[in-house]
């Protein structure tokens, strides 16, 4: 059978098995961005949302079965080639070793590939943190790990705490519950995400520090 006769059979087959709105999906056209575009995150560590795309048929539906390969500038992705789910869904984690680093998908015969854009920085060692009525600002906080975090009261006579309420065990030492000019620190040894609150405004105030590479 010549190569023309196979590409006229299996088109025709191709449009019988995916003729209409019911499934089987069509084979797939093109990938979608579903998730974990243009993150700002820390050398050498995963970001927190994995990268993920949807594969479509000519007719926008999800196509389960597609190989998607991830190719990146620097850095890495775990795994470099993802299968998409029953969704149409497929994923993968990405860590940046440069300043801005781009992420590509495909599968072969893709239209246009995909591409993410992530931007990466050295984390901090010595972060601040200003305590005021009624907030921890920045309220999320990151810290290289074994880098030390200080929290500095700027509420006047009005008394708030930071309470560890979460993260790897053991967890560390709370402030005393204080007001005035005063400040309190800690040192993070261990990778993780710590979850603190006021002892006095449990509700309205709560931070997090995340210890990162
Ligand atoms: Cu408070």
């Amino acid at each position: 059978m010549t190569t023309k006769r196979v590409i006229v059979l299996a088109a025709g087959v191709a449009a019988w098995a995916c003729n209409g709105s019911t499934q089987p999906a069509c084979p797939p056209l093109d990938l979608l961005k579903s998730g974990g575009d243009a993150q700002s995150w820390y050398f050498n560590n995963p970001l927190p949302t994995p990268l993920s795309v949807t594969a479509i048929d000519v007719s926008g539906r999800p196509v389960p079965g597609v190989v998607v390969t991830w190719t990146v500038t620097s850095g890495g992705v775990n795994p470099a080639q993802s299968t998409t789910n029953a969704s149409g869904v497929a994923t993968t984690i990405d860590s940046i070793s440069s300043t801005i680093q781009t992420v590509s998908a495909s599968f072969p015969g893709i239209q246009s590939a995909v591409t993410f854009t992530e931007i990466g920085s050295a984390p901090p060692t010595t972060p601040g943190v200003s305590v005021t009525n009624t907030a921890f600002t920045p309220r999320d906080t990151a810290v290289k790990i074994g880098g030390t975090v200080t929290w500095t009261w700027n509420s006047g006579t009005i008394l708030h705490s930071v309470t560890y309420t979460g993260g790897p065990a053991p967890l560390p030492a709370d402030s005393p519950t204080q007001g005035g000019v005063t400040t309190f620190s800690t040192t993070f040894p261990t990778l993780g995400r710590y979850t603190y609150r006021c002892s006095v405004h449990p509700t309205l105030m709560t931070g997090s520090v995340t210890v990162v590479h």
